[in-house]
């Protein structure tokens, strides 16, 4: 990798934004600068191709052809749950179960857990910065189940107090279920000492990594959580697909929760036997092209190495921070001791949708809204944030490009 372009980290920015295509495009005259990582990220080139690999090589169903289309789509498709396997370094690849993404990873938790493990009375606890992804499959199971949902608050900082966590685990707590890292205030959980108390007390442990996924190396076995989540296309993958992590031991117990092709060894009106894990948890055809193109975007992220693209965000994240609080009227929300790379922020007097619009007239996208974490504006007794959130792609330069046009906005609107 060339010299160091911009930081102390040997990480050659210019060199990483040249694989992806889309970062190309000139927006009213001004080259695109893309902060809205959280909701989604660009993808490289090795991603797109790996799409159409498969659609103009391979398609084809997997699991049941005896083709060699059929074979070669299911070994690149298998070779995907090989690289999830190692991506979040889980013991087997039985424990791996792809899914659309981490919503859909939660509601299977939630449905399954909820309905085998959860009766009336008892508890799931949940944190005050969780994405409605992580909130509303619980009221969901609870509503089923006759239990209830507990919800451990945040500080001032927009933190969880450790203390304030263990609290809240009760004798009647089943499930503690927590982000990594929250998509509105970019606080990151202390997710080890968390998951070690819900241990200690006997409590099982969902973590919402989508978030953490593109950003941090991740371990669910020296982590010791029961389920892990996340999303592919919030880590230079596409979307429609995601992977849902759990201990063999849990996926074994659970039952399914949705019934059909593939996750079944044999049918007959009067019963049906389920197939072995991980396809016990995968029912239908599912999305191939977009599994196989999150093996690529694995590939992608091990071979510029997760370690120094967290060294890389984190002196951006410091740098767009000390920009963004050096304008007068600029409050941010989420001041977290630990954080990682999102900005999220109120300007006095303007609407946070008109941040975003001025901002995107300047060709700087970035998102205005609740980022579907209701509960947290309402913590802070707001509607709304701007936020940018950053990526492995972007520049001091682009920051500079969104503290130029926040002091655009304050001349425009105050
Ligand atoms: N947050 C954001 O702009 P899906 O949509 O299933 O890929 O991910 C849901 C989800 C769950 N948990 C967290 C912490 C998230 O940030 C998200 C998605 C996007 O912040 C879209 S709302």
């Amino acid at each position: 990798m060339a010299a160091m372009t911009e930081t102390s980290v040997n990480y050659d920015v210019e060199r990483v934004r040249g694989d992806f295509p889309l970062l190309r495009q000139i927006q009213g005259g001004l080259p695109l600068a893309y902060l809205d990582n959280a909701a989604t990220t660009q993808k490289p080139q090795a991603v797109l191709d790996a799409l159409q690999g498969f659609y103009t090589e391979d398609c084809s169903n997997i699991h049941r052809s005896v083709h060699r289309l059929g074979e070669r789509a299911t070994a690149h498709y298998e070779a995907a749950r090989a690289a999830a396997r190692r991506f979040v370094n889980a013991a087997s690849e039985r424990e791996i179960i792809f899914v659309r993404g981490t919503t859909e990873a939660i509601n299977l938790v939630a449905q399954s857990f909820g309905r085998s493990q959860l009766r009336p009375g008892d508890e799931v606890l949940i944190t005050g910065l969780e994405h409605h992804s992580n909130i509303v499959p619980w009221q969901l199971a609870c509503e089923a189940s006759g239990a209830k949902l507990m919800v451990a608050p945040l500080n001032d900082r927009g933190e969880v107090e450790i203390e304030t966590f263990a609290q809240k685990l009760g004798p009647r707590t089943k499930i503690a279920a927590f982000a990594h890292i929250s998509n509105a205030l970019g606080t990151v959980n202390p997710v080890a000492e968390m998951v070690a108390l819900a241990r200690a007390a006997g409590v099982a442990t969902l973590v919402d990594g989508a978030q953490a996924a593109p950003h941090a190396r991740l371990d669910v076995r020296a982590l010791d959580c029961d389920f892990y989540a996340l999303s592919g296309h919030k880590m230079y993958g596409p979307t429609g697909i995601g992977v849902l992590y759990g201990k063999e031991a849990w996926l074994e117990r659970l039952p399914p929760w949705q019934g059909g092709g593939d996750m079944i060894r044999s049918v007959t009106f009067e019963k049906t036997t389920y197939n072995e894990l991980p396809y016990k948890f995968e029912a239908g055809t599912p999305n191939i092209a977009a599994t196989i193109g999150l093996g690529a975007a694995i590939a992608y992220l091990e071979n510029l190495g997760l370690e120094r693209v967290a060294a890389y965000e984190k002196e951006l994240l410091a740098y767009g921070s000390a920009q963004l609080e050096a304008i007068p009227g600029l409050r941010m929300i989420g001041t977290a001791r630990h954080k990682a790379g999102v900005l999220s922020f109120v300007l006095e007097g303007v609407h946070p949708h008109d941040v975003g619009t001025v901002l995107d007239s300047l060709g700087v996208a970035v998102r205005a809204g609740h980022h579907c974490a209701q509960p947290v504006m309402e913590r802070f007794h707001i509607a709304a944030t701007t936020r940018a959130s950053l990526g492995l792609y972007n520049t001091r330069a682009e920051l500079d490009r969104l503290a130029q046009g926040l002091r655009r906005v304050q001349e425009m609107f105050t």
